[in-house]
């Protein structure tokens, strides 16, 4: 029998979970196919993707020999582990867009080791991922605190509790390049708005590099990519009552190399009119029109430090795996931005 210890002043249970989504989420959803899809150029943003099925799809893209920038940026992630923990004296890592974490646990063993770790708080709209991944990893990590948020990085970050000492926040997988130029500077200070003098920002971000190994990427053999493209419709039908058919759309692939991102389309086989029942909406689609499901910004190192410097964030360390496919990249707030220069010694 284990002896009664006496009662805390503050109780700390292990997990908590706030959630933030709900009515609201739903609204962005309606919100974003209504102003997505009367527009002249039809769009969708591509975080609606990830219900269950598409999350899973997504994992399953992770594991397709053509799509390297999840292993490329696991590699970099093993080889530079034990430096992020000693540069940074991390007791807890906030990580937006988590997903299943499967990243995440070389960081957090890394901390382990370097006996810093204090909790873990992962943000993500996918609830599942949140909670399941709030279970195994206080049951693989003793004495972790996991503070889960159920939310939209885009919206919530506000709702990221207080730090409890020196933090990463990670920001991995090359989400950042979801954003178009614009939004990704506007999502970056906010981000920057999490970090406290003694914090760091990781974030990976895919290179830029040769088209045919990119375009391979987002259109693989099986077909995996084009079954995650199209899942956004399967979204709309449930979500909103809509009636696509995703069989009669295909799924494109395409790197611009001008705004250096791959565009993700679906392309209507045959004129239609989808009916998006809940918001009263008629959709009409030409043979042959292209709708853009998602953009997914490369960087060079140039441009990654300028969008840095844009949200008063400075360069701490570049590191890339050896074909320099992709970056991790480790930065801090600037400190008094505006008077550094005027302050004395
Ligand atoms: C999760 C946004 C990083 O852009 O590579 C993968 C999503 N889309 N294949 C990416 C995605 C098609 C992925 N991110």
């Amino acid at each position: 029998m284990e002896p009664l210890t006496p009662p805390e002043p503050v109780t700390q249970a292990a997990i908590r979970i706030d959630s933030h989504l709900g009515g609201a989420h739903e609204r962005s959803l309606a919100d974003d196919v209504l102003d997505g899809l009367t527009r002249p150029f039809k769009e969708l943003p591509p975080k609606h993707f990830y219900d269950a099925r598409g999350a899973q799809l997504f994992d399953q893209i992770c594991e397709l020999p053509e799509y390297y920038p999840t292993r490329a940026e696991r590699a970099i992630l093993e080889e530079t582990a034990t430096e992020l923990a000693t540069l940074t004296g991390a007791a807890e890592l906030v990580e937006l867009g988590s997903g299943t974490a499967s990243k995440t646990r070389v960081l957090l063993d890394a901390l382990t080791d370097a006996g810093t770790l204090v909790r873990y708080v992962p943000v993500d709209v996918t609830e599942s991922m949140v909670r399941d991944c709030a279970e195994e990893l206080t049951d693989e990590y003793p004495g972790l605190r996991v503070h889960g948020v159920i939310g939209d990085f885009e919206r919530h970050l506000d709702r990221v509790p207080a730090a409890v000492g020196p933090r990463i926040v990670a920001f991995l997988g090359g989400t950042i390049g979801n954003f178009p130029p614009g939004s990704r500077r506007r999502v970056l200070r906010e981000i920057a708005g999490l970090l406290g003098p003694h914090d760091h920002l990781l974030m990976g971000t895919d290179l830029v590099k040769d088209p045919e190994v990119l375009e391979a990427a987002y259109d693989d053999a099986q077909g995996v990519t084009a079954e995650f493209n199209r899942n956004v419709l399967r979204v709309l039908n449930r979500e909103l009552g809509a009636d696509f058919e995703p069989e009669n759309f295909d799924h494109i692939a395409l790197f611009d190399p001008e705004h250096e991102w791959i565009e993700m389309r679906l392309r209507a086989r045959s004129e239609h009119t989808t009916i998006v029942r809940d918001l009263d909406l008629p959709v009409h689609f030409a043979a042959g029109e292209e709708m853009r499901t998602e953009i997914s910004a490369k960087f060079t190192a140039d441009r990654l430090e300028s969008d840095l410097s844009a949200a008063e964030l400075e360069l701490v360390r570049w590191f890339t795996d050896p074909e320099e496919l992709f970056a991790l990249t480790l930065s801090r707030a600037v400190r008094d931005p505006a008077g550094a220069s005027r302050t004395p010694g």
